[in-house]
């Protein structure tokens, strides 16, 4: 289905040969991982330029935490989160992704030169598909049950991944017929979004069938309250599960791993490659 190996993320061919780490970029008050430290724009683009030194492949920006219960922000509002970054970034010659469910969003990322759209949403939004397909970029198209407002309050499947590799995979036909092509298409379970800890396990059990379904997988675990459940550990104590988690999902056939914790990552991932 795919150029082997090959993701086509806008300005970007970036081969998948080895896994790739995209580091997280919150310039929001309240995402549930670093609570507003990087609300503040200045804040936001040093400690994404940290990432990048420390070994990140991607950037990937938010302006709008999906954490559950958070609450949505204007489409002007994350603008102003968002823009300035993207503008301050443009440069440093790595592939910038941006993290938004609004097609508004979307358009004037795309306008400046962003490379990835990473929707939780999966381009469900109306506008949203248009958007993506007049451009070069690539996306990822996450699943997720319900709205971050409510999602965890009583998520329920008859089988977890029979229904997120059917809705992935029909997102990428609806994606395909746009004319997007398979190459600029990235899927993603969306662990923590609208499962519970044995759904979002379930879905990590099953990485290898949903990374062979001729698109790469990307798996964002980082912190997540799952960890919490099965180590007991607060947001600040969950990097050692983070890490143990983002390399398990590689082992697996996950080809890119989000992450806020990169320089640990980046060092695991490179005791994974020196074994293969
Ligand atoms: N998780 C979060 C946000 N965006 N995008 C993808 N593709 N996959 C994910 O698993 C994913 C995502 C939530 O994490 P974070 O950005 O740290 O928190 P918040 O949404 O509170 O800003």
């Amino acid at each position: 289905m795919q150029e082997e190996g090959m993701l086509q993320c806008g300005r970007f061919r970036l081969s998948l040969q080895r896994p790739l780490i995209m580091g997280i970029v919150n310039v929001t008050p309240d995402s549930f991982s670093d609570g507003g430290r990087y609300a503040d724009p200045a804040r936001a683009l040093a400690h994404a330029r940290q990432l990048v030194a420390e070994g990140a492949d991607l950037l990937d920006i938010g302006g709008e935490s999906t954490r559950p219960g958070a609450a949505t922000v204007s489409e002007t509002e994350e603008l102003e989160r968002v823009m300035p970054l993207l503008a301050a970034l443009r440069d440093d010659g790595v592939p910038l992704s941006v993290d938004t469910v609004k097609p508004g969003v979307m358009r004037a990322a795309l306008a400046a030169g962003v490379d990835l759209i990473n929707d939780v949403n999966a381009l469900q939004a109306e506008g949203a598909v248009e958007a993506l397909a007049d451009s070069g970029a690539a996306v990822c198209l996450m699943h997720k049950q319900g709205d971050p407002a409510t999602m965890q309050q009583a998520p329920r499947y008859a089988s977890v991944v029979d229904e997120v590799e059917h809705f992935l995979l029909q997102r990428a036909v609806v994606l395909r017929a746009a004319g997007v092509a398979s190459a600029r298409i990235v899927l993603d379970p969306g662990i923590g979004f609208g499962k519970t800890v044995e759904h979002n396990l379930e879905l990590l059990k099953a990485t290898g069938r949903l990374a062979s379904q001729g698109y790469p997988l990307l798996i964002g675990v980082s912190r997540k309250s799952l960890l919490g459940a099965l180590t007991g550990r607060p947001v600040e104590e969950r990097i050692h599960a983070s890490v143990a988690m983002a390399l398990l999902a590689v082992a697996r056939g996950a080809r890119i791993v989000r992450v806020h914790d990169v320089a640990a990552t980046r060092d695991a991932l490179k005791m994974w490659e020196a074994l293969q």
